[in-house]
């Protein structure tokens, strides 16, 4: 099946990321090569046909050397996919800077590594989450080499305003340094303690069966710094029951908006919580979060309340017996509740919120039918 799609480049490959980077609604894969001779990195494009494109070299992403990854993430919240090189330094020549590249919409990226902050290490686990809860997602590198230990990184991402990023690297006053050096392989981000502040689990130590690799794994509780914040706990009925592949965005009540998108794993040896966070740094409130199921189905909640998590089963307009199709039971219960409601907040046939049960809802429910 991979020759068929198009997925045949041969190349040392340590991890891939998947996302819609150029906004057809198809999701793409970036593949990081590691190698040091010929070969470079893969920016599957999705051809909507079941078959993939390599587009690294025109999109200017295909940064050949010691990629640990290929990590697409939107840094600067304009729906964009950035994409995040982590760079490894393997042999004494390898001196590296990781990378990131800001996409410019039109199927084309920029590197805009040069000024940005960003440094030369060992990259090996990496994970990306918005961790100082300003709305931007930043980047923890673990810099795991089974050799030798070194020091993580945390680099909290911010746009520049021209266009770049500014990476500023808080490893030591953060914290995540008290421990020393390890060889961090893998890192979990989640707010398991649900004060609304993103916490780290790091795993650390070497390949497995060699005792001197042996590490303690590390849990970081993050002290938050009182930035407002809400989570949605999604489930999905016509999509994937973990919803996977939805993507929300949360606009403020200043008007800036928050991208997020629900992945399974997003780098090398990582997987997050499943829980949608949403911070927002100083602004006061969300007016609304309009999630894109894996389904296509659209659904806006409104002024959602803060500082919480949000249950959101995913809901198709016209499915009045939630059983996630439209049919004629759904027609018939549509019909019974026919005319002006007598309660507007509890009118469920009510499709377009007029208060009133009529043609136009029949005919939402028909163009949903199935
Ligand atoms: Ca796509
Ligand atoms: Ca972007
Ligand atoms: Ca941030
Ligand atoms: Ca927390």
């Amino acid at each position: 099946m991979s020759a068929d799609a198009g997925i045949i480049h041969a190349g040392t490959f340590r991890h891939c990321s998947a996302g819609d980077f150029n906004n057809d609604g198809w999701w793409d894969i970036a593949v990081g090569d590691f190698g040091n001779s010929g070969t470079s990195n893969v920016l599957y494009r999705n051809n909507q046909d079941g078959t993939f494109t390599n587009v690294a070299a025109s999109a200017g992403v295909d940064s050949p050397l010691r990629n640990f990854g290929m990590v697409l993430e939107d840094f600067d919240n304009d729906g964009w996919m950035d994409i995040f090189l982590p760079k490894y330094h393997y042999l004494p020549e390898d001196v590296n800077t990781s990378e990131l590249y800001r996409n410019n919409g039109d199927g084309t990226f920029t590197n805009v590594t040069p000024g940005s902050g960003m440094t030369t290490q060992t990259d090996m686990g990496h994970n990306t989450g918005d961790i100082d809860g300003d709305g931007y997602p930043d980047i923890f590198i673990g810099t795991g080499h089974p050799s030798f230990k070194s020091n993580d990184l945390l680099l909290l991402i911010t746009p520049n305003g021209a266009g770049g990023f500014i990476a500023n690297n808080v490893s030591q006053s953060s914290g995540i340094n008290a421990n020393g050096p390890t060889r961090c392989h893998g890192i979990a981000l989640g707010d398991y303690d649900l004060d609304g502040a993103i916490d780290i689990y790091t795993n650390n130590g070497g390949p497995p069966g060699q005792k001197i690799y042996i590490e303690e794994n590390y849990l970081w509780n993050n002290q938050g710094n009182g930035n407002n914040w809400t989570s949605l706990r999604l489930e999905g009925v016509v999509s994937n029951r973990s919803a996977i592949g939805a993507r929300a965005i949360a606009t403020t009540t200043a008007g800036r908006e928050v991208h997020r998108v629900l992945r399974a794993g997003n780098g090398f040896g990582n997987t997050s919580s499943p829980i949608m966070h949403f911070a927002i740094g100083s602004d006061k409130g969300i007016e609304n979060i309009e999630i894109t199921w894996p389904s296509g189905i659209v659904q806006l909640i409104t002024q959602p309340p803060m500082s919480q998590i949000i249950d959101v089963t995913e809901h198709l307009l016209g499915d009045l017996d939630g059983d996630g199709h439209i049919s004629t039971t759904d027609l018939l219960l549509l019909f019974g509740s026919w005319g002006p409601c007598r309660n507007c907040a509890s009118c469920d046939a009510d499709l377009n919120g007029d208060c009133n049960v009529n043609t136009v809802d029949l005919l939402i429910l028909f163009g949903n039918w199935g």
